[in-house]
C-alpha cells in the first residue's frame, strides 16, 4: 500500500500491561519498529501520530496487587511510570503515552460499549462460569489455571494457553483450579454480553482474506486459520471489580473485558492528544496501522475491527505489521522467571548506548520468525558494524576535515568516474531503504542504511586521501567533499534507526532541520561551511562486559532451578504413639563455637528448661556462632547421646531444610519459656 494514497497516518503500538517493566522483547517486537516507521514518515513531512499507553486492567494486575497486599491502582501507578520512562529513554517518540485508567478512557470505553449496546450489537447471555466458593467470587480468565485441551500443557490460563498460544474459554480447561484459593471451582450461572464474531465472519473474510493479501504472511496466515476454524461469540464483560464498569442497568460487579477496553485505549489516547482526533479515526483518508506482537493478532485483526465495524463510524486498520517473538540466549523471555534484559537495567550497564540496542534489535528483529537475542551478537554488531563501519567512516571524514581544512568543507573539484559512480549509489541506497520501510521490512532497511557507511568507508579506503595529501592536495579536496556529502546523507538515512547517533552527526556537521527529501541532495553541505569537532559515536564493547551479562543470566538460571525444586514426597504414615515417643522442647542457645577442624559443625550449649546441655549441630555453613546466641530453637531432648568428633552430643536441634539444602531454625513465633513442650 502506498503511503501517498492517504492524507495522514495513525500508528498505534500495543499497550503494555502495567504489571511489570518492559524488556528487549517489547522493544524489538513493537516499539522500535513503530518508532522507526514514524520517524521515517515525519522526515518525509507526512502527517503522522504515534499512539501509546499502558494497559492497566486485566486479571494479572489484580493478582499481583493481591499477592503484594496493595491495590491494583498502586501496581499500575508504579509500572506506568517505569514503562513510560523506559520508552522516553530509548527515544520512542510517542505523540501521546496515556493509560487506560484515565478519565477520558473510562468515558470513551463506556460510550463505545453503550453505542454497541444501543445498536443491539451484543448478545446478552447467561452462562455457566467457574466460581470459587471459598473466595466467594466468579473466576475470570487468569484466575483459573488448568491443562490446555489442545496441547495438554499444564498451567494454561482461562483465556489463553501460553504454550501453544490458543485462545480458550475457561470451561475448556481440563482440571481447572482457582488461583485464589487453590480449590476446585464450581460452575455457577452469570450474565454477560457477547460480541457475535460469527455474525462478522462474512465481512472479515472479505476484508482480510480478499482485501488484505498484502499483510505479512504470519499475520494473514493467523487470521486465515482463525476464520477457517469458525468464529464464536466472545464475552466482552467479566465479573471483576477492577476495570471499566459495564454501563448498563443490572451490571453490578461487572466490568468490560480488558481486551474490549484496551484497544479503545488507542482512541482515548488520541482524544487526549488532540481535539481533532476524529480526523485520524473517522476520515477514510486516514490510514491506521497497529504495531503489535504475534500474540495480539487475533484481537487487532478480528476482534477490534469487528467492534469498529459494529460501531460504524471508524476506519479499520490498513495494516497490522505484527512481529514474532524475540528469545533471549535460546530461551523464551519470561517475566516470572526473570529471563529478560530489562530496559531500565540495560541503561545502568550501558549508559548512553540506546542506539546500540536499537540497532541490534532491528538488525535481528523477529520479523518473519522467532529470533534470538544473544549478548555475543550484540557485541559483534557493536564492534564490527557500528564501531568498525559507521563510527569509523564518520570519524575519518570529520577528523580529516579538521586536520586538512581546519574544519571547513573543502570545495569539490572535477570528479572522476569512480567519484560519480560512488555518488550515484546514494539515491539507489535511499530507494532501497524506502522500499524496505514502506513494506515494514526493518531488518533490510537498516542493513541498507548501513551500506551507505560501507560505501563511504570503501571510498576513503580506495582513494587514500591520507597518502595523496602530500602529492595531490587538490584531488584530496574533492575526495573529502564527497566523503562529507556521504556523511550528511547518512545523518538523515540512519535517523529513524539510530536517532541519538544521527543527532550527534548532525551536530558535527552543523546541520539541522533535514528532511528525507534532502537524501540524495549533494548540495546542502556547501563549500567553506564550518563543521564541528568530532564526537565519539560508538566504542568497542569488551569481552568482560559481555561476560558480566552472561554471568548474570547464568545466576538467574541457578536461582530459577533452586526455586523450582519441589518438596520431597511425604514419608509413610506412623502411629500417634510413635510420635509421642519424641520429647521435643523449646531451648535457648546460650553458647556456640565452631568444632575445630570441621567445616560444618558447631558445638552449642542449650538451656532446655530441664538442664543445660551440649549439642553438636551441622549448621556451621549457614550460621555464625555469635549470631545465634540467645536464639530459641526446637530440640529433641530424648535422643540417645552420641559422640561426634569426640564430643558427646545430648540431643538434636530441629532444622527446616528446603530442597536446595538451605537451613533455617524451627523457632517459636514469639519468646516462650525454655522447656516448653512441642507437640
Ligand atoms: N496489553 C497485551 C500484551 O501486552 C495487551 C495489549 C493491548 S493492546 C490494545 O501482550
Ligand atoms: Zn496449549
Amino acid at each position: 500500500m502506498k503511503t501517498g494514497n492517504f492524507k495522514r497516518t495513525l500508528v498505534t503500538t500495543a499497550l503494555p500491561y502495567a504489571n511489570g517493566p518492559v524488556h528487549i522483547g517489547h522493544l524489538a517486537g513493537v516499539y522500535v519498529p513503530a518508532d522507526i516507521y514514524v520517524r521515517y514518515l515525519r522526515l518525509k513531512k507526512e502527517d503522522v501520530v504515534l499512539i501509546g499507553g499502558s494497559d492497566e486492567h486485566g486479571v494479572p494486575i489484580t493478582l499481583k496487587a493481591k499477592n503484594e497486599g496493595i491495590t491494583p491502582q498502586d501496581v499500575v501507578d508504579k509500572f506506568h511510570g517505569i514503562i513510560k520512562k523506559s520508552f522516553e529513554d530509548f527515544g520512542i517518540t510517542f505523540d501521546v503515552y496515556s493509560r487506560t485508567t484515565s478519565k477520558t478512557h473510562y468515558e470513551t470505553a463506556s460510550e463505545f460499549f453503550k453505542t454497541l449496546y444501543d445498536k443491539g450489537e451484543f448478545i446478552e447471555k447467561e452462562s455457566e462460569q467457574y466460581y470459587d466458593e471459598e473466595a466467594k467470587q466468579f473466576l475470570a480468565d487468569r484466575y483459573i489455571t488448568g491443562t490446555c485441551p489442545h496441547c495438554k500443557s499444564e498451567g494454561a490460563y482461562g483465556d489463553q494457553c501460553e504454550s501453544c498460544g490458543t485462545s480458550l474459554n475457561a470451561t475448556d480447561l481440563i482440571n481447572p483450579v482457582s488461583v485464589i484459593s487453590g480449590s476446585q471451582p464450581i460452575i455457577k450461572t452469570t450474565k454477560h454480553w457477547y460480541l457475535p464474531l460469527d455474525k462478522h465472519e462474512p465481512f472479515l473474510k472479505e476484508w482480510i482474506l480478499e482485501g488484505h493479501k498484502e499483510w505479512k504472511p504470519n499475520v494473514y496466515g493467523q487470521c486465515k486459520s482463525w476464520i477457517d476454524l469458525g468464529l464464536q461469540p466472545r464475552a466482552v464483560s467479566r465479573d471483576l471489580d477492577w476495570g471499566v464498569p459495564v454501563p448498563v442497568e443490572g451490571a453490578d460487579g461487572k466490568v468490560l473485558y480488558v481486551w474490549f477496553d484496551a484497544p479503545i485505549g488507542y482512541i482515548s489516547a488520541t482524544k487526549e492528544l488532540t481535539p481533532e482526533w476524529e480526523k485520524y479515526w473517522k476520515d477514510p483518508e486516514s490510514r491506521m496501522l497497529h504495531f503489535i506482537g504475534k500474540d495480539n493478532i487475533v484481537f487487532h485483526c478480528i476482534v477490534f475491527p469487528s467492534m469498529l465495524k459494529a460501531e460504524g463510524s471508524y476506519v479499520l486498520p490498513e495494516n497490522v505489521p505484527a512481529n514474532e517473538f524475540l528469545n533471549l540466549e535460546g530461551d523464551k523471555i519470561s517475566t516470572s522467571r526473570n529471563w529478560a534484559v530489562w530496559l531500565h537495567e540495560y541503561l545502568l550497564d550501558f549508559k548512553d548506548k540506546q542506539d546500540v540496542l536499537r540497532y541490534t534489535l532491528t538488525a535481528n528483529a523477529p520479523e518473519t520468525k522467532d529470533n534470538d537475542f544473544t549478548w555475543k551478537d550484540f557485541q559483534a554488531r557493536n564492534n564490527n558494524e557500528l564501531v568498525a563501519i559507521l563510527g569509523n567512516f564518520v570519524n575519518r571524514a570529520v577528523v580529516l576535515t579538521h586536520k586538512y581544512y581546519d574544519g571547513q568543507v573543502p570545495s569539490c573539484g572535477e570528479m572522476n568516474d569512480y567519484d560519480k559512480e560512488t555518488l550515484n549509489e546514494i539515491p539507489a541506497i535511499v530507494k532501497r531503504v524506502e522500499d524496505a520501510l514502506d513494506a515494514f521490512r526493518f531488518r533490510e532497511a537498516v542493513r541498507e542504511a548501513i551500506n551507505l557507511a560501507r560505501l563511504g568507508n570503501k571510498y576513503l579506503a580506495d582513494c587514500e586521501p591520507w597518502k595523496l595529501i602530500k602529492t595531490d592536495a587538490e584531488r584530496v579536496k574533492t575526495i573529502m567533499n564527497i566523503a562529507l556529502q556521504i556523511t550528511a546523507n547518512l545523518a538523515i538515512l540512519i535517523e529513524p534507526f539510530l536517532p541519538f547517533t544521527a543527532k550527534k552527526m548532525q551536530n558535527m556537521l552543523n546541520l539541522d532541520g533535514l528532511t528525507w527529501d534532502d537524501c540524495g541532495n549533494l548540495e546542502f553541505l556547501e563549500a567553506d561551511k564550518a563543521i564541528n569537532k568530532p564526537e565519539l559515536l560508538f566504542e568497542k564493547i569488551e569481552d568482560e562486559t559481555i561476560q558480566a551479562q552472561l554471568d548474570r543470566l547464568e545466576q538467574t538460571k541457578i536461582d530459577n532451578e533452586a526455586a523450582n525444586k519441589v518438596a520431597a514426597p511425604a514419608k509413610d504414615n506412623i502411629e500417634f504413639d510413635d510420635f509421642t515417643k519424641m520429647d521435643i522442647r523449646v531451648g535457648t542457645i546460650i553458647e556456640a563455637e565452631k568444632v575445630a577442624k570441621t567445616k560444618k559443625l558447631l558445638q552449642l550449649k542449650v538451656d532446655t528448661g530441664i538442664d543445660q546441655r551440649t549439642v553438636v549441630s551441622g549448621i556451621a555453613e549457614f550460621f555464625k556462632p555469635e549470631e545465634i546466641i540467645g536464639k530459641q530453637v526446637s530440640i529433641l531432648v530424648n535422643l540417645a547421646p552420641r559422640k561426634i568428633r569426640g564430643i558427646e552430643s545430648q540431643g538434636m536441634i530441629l532444622m527446616a531444610e528446603d530442597a536446595t539444602g538451605q537451613l533455617e531454625f524451627v523457632s517459636p513465633a514469639s519468646e516462650i519459656k525454655p522447656g516448653s513442650e512441642i507437640r
